[in-house]
């Protein structure tokens, strides 16, 4: 997806004269049938990060300077895609994107987290001490997590109400202590997509498998809703992996199922995406 840059089409549009778009209009509506999202004024940017050199953990958090740096260039880069007036998509990237994108967000919005896992350690309940099984308490103002070198910039954000979870199957118990679900859906709305929440088969290529998980029809349907609501308003998709695939069509089949969700979130419908808005 990254740096693909999209192709217009300049072949003529084939319906008769009088009939159809007016003149202008051909370049368009034909640079909806090429892809990726053809109906979507794409505009795409890539960031690097920096590995910080002696990232000692911080309690059970690794790589924490690291993990925070990146995360402070992620935000700043969210915030200015949104004072651009776009819809944000990140293509990550592991889960711990979602403490810059959606601090770099419009900082109040609802979050939707898709995915097997809570991702609400904090550095002290941590058992696996990744970063990516701890963004959502990062975030959240009533955990208050401070202290972690690197994230000296971060605000949390989010109130534990602001959350909901789908597809959740592999919850810490200290996590469970820590959870709750509620959902305001007046606000803009953040869709935090970790492909992991998909059934396995689905998204072989992925770093934290559990079987059990949402089908491509469940997956898809909730993204299209979301679509529908008109209120959403930035996407994460995350923990897509390829080096963890084991042939290339588990790449494939992880990519396309994370491609097919992307779609969905930003129109397409199954039914045709005529009447989706430019
Ligand atoms: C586990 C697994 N709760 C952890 N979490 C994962 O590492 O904190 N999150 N894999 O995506
Ligand atoms: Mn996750
Ligand atoms: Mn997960
Ligand atoms: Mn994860």
């Amino acid at each position: 997806l990254a740096g693909a840059p999209l192709q217009r089409s300049t072949l003529p549009l084939p319906v008769p004269p009088g009939v159809g778009p007016a003149p202008g209009e051909h370049e368009r509506l034909l640079f909806r049938h090429s892809m990726p999202a053809p109906w979507c004024d794409v505009k795409d940017r890539e960031l690097k990060f920096d590995i910080i050199p002696n990232d000692h953990p911080y309690h059970n958090a690794k790589n924490p300077r690291t993990v925070g740096r990146a995360n402070e260039k992620l935000a700043s880069a969210v915030e200015e895609v949104k004072k651009d007036g776009r819809t944000c998509l990140v293509v990550g990237g592991d889960h711990s994107l979602a403490i810059g994108s959606i601090s770099g967000h419009a900082k109040t919005e609802p979050v939707i987290w898709f995915d097997a896992h809570a991702d609400i350690n904090t550095p002290l309940t941590s058992l696996s001490g990744n970063m990516h099984g701890q963004p959502v308490a990062f975030l959240l103002k009533e955990l208050k997590v401070s202290g972690v070198p690197g994230f000296e910039w971060l605000k949390p954000c989010l109130s534990a109400e602001d959350i909901v979870y789908i597809g959740l199957r592999d919850v810490d118990d200290a996590e469970h202590s820590l959870m709750e679900d509620t959902f305001k859906a007046s606000k803009p709305i953040h869709l935090s997509f970790d492909v992991d929440g998909l059934d396995p088969p689905l998204t072989p290529a992925t770093g934290t498998p559990v079987p059990g998980g949402v089908t491509l029809r469940e997956g898809i349907y909730v993204a299209e809703q979301l679509y529908k609501t008109g209120l959403l308003s930035a996407v994460d998709t995350v923990e897509i992996n390829p080096r963890l695939g084991k042939t290339q069509e588990e790449v494939d089949s992880t990519v396309n199922t994370a491609v097919s969700i992307i779609l969905s979130g930003f129109g397409k419908a199954r039914e045709g995406s005529h009447s989706c808005s430019y």
